[in-house]
């Protein structure tokens, strides 16, 4: 058993998924394990995202085995942002948390996450790495999309898009409606409607591990290009 200050009424958890038929099962049953330790109530969430290989089937599979766990599935691939809609406005529990269908997050570290909650009433917690995984390119990128982000829209945090989260639904509930669809700027988006509406954000870091199986999309240009239309969207509109 962990020690209480990791301990946690309830929480939803959920997995964005597309294409991860080699990940999936590892992800949700790790974070069955982990739950079953420190939560009383759960559910899990896997947004199927219109993937085209076995992810569905095996998401079907696991939630027949266990009916905390539930799928919800789009027919076509509608990107990153529509999935984290459909986990933030589906979920149940007063406490939410994702994370990657893709392993290269240890969801484990969800302990520090409530910890760190308890400490400092944040009504966010969101992970920042410790030492991120990929091609040197890829930082490039992210430097400059969130310099972009700091520029338009004054929101300064270590990793906006650093894919492990804990958040109170209230923020949720609060924050005008998310709208980001196909790209990344959803992490975005939402942090920024986050701090204006004064919610309070507290960073950690986490650890971060290379795929090992399946591809990434994040560094897609049409990713890119669709997280750039959703930015400027929101600074029209905003301004
Ligand atoms: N729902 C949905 N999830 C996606 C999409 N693209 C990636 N993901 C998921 O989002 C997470 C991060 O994506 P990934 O491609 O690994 O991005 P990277 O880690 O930045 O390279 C993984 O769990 C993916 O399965 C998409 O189009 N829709
Ligand atoms: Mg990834």
């Amino acid at each position: 058993m962990k020690n209480k200050n990791s301990l946690i009424d309830e929480i939803s958890v959920f997995f964005p998924a597309y294409n991860e038929e080699g990940n999936i099962k590892e992800t949700v049953l790790e974070a069955v394990k982990v739950l079953n330790d420190i939560a009383s109530k759960w559910e899990i969430l896997i947004i199927n995202d219109g993937s085209k290989d076995g992810t569905l089937a095996i998401a079907k599979k696991l939630a027949s085995d266990d009916r905390r766990v539930k799928v919800i599935n789009h027919s076509k691939n509608r990107g990153y942002g529509a999935a984290l809609k459909s986990g933030f406005y589906n979920a149940k529990y007063s406490w939410i948390a994702f994370t990657d269908a893709d392993g290269q997050f240890d969801f484990s570290e969800i302990d520090k996450f409530i910890a760190t909650q308890k400490k400092t009433n944040a009504d966010l917690v969101i992970g920042y790495y410790r030492k991120r995984q990929v091609p040197f390119y890829r930082k490039v990128n992210s430097f400059l999309w969130e310099t972009m982000v700091y520029l338009l829209f004054g929101l300064k945090v270590r990793d906006i898009d650093c894919g492990f989260k804990l958040i109170s639904k209230k923020v949720i509930e609060e924050i005008p409606k998310l709208e980001s669809e196909r790209g990344a700027f959803i992490s975005s988006e939402f942090l920024i409607k986050a701090k204006k509406n004064k919610f309070k954000i507290v960073e950690i870091p986490v650890s971060h591990y290379p795929r090992k199986k399946g591809v990434g999309t994040g560094a897609n240009l049409n990713v890119i290009i669709k997280s750039f239309v959703d930015l400027f969207r929101l600074w029209r509109k905003l301004r």
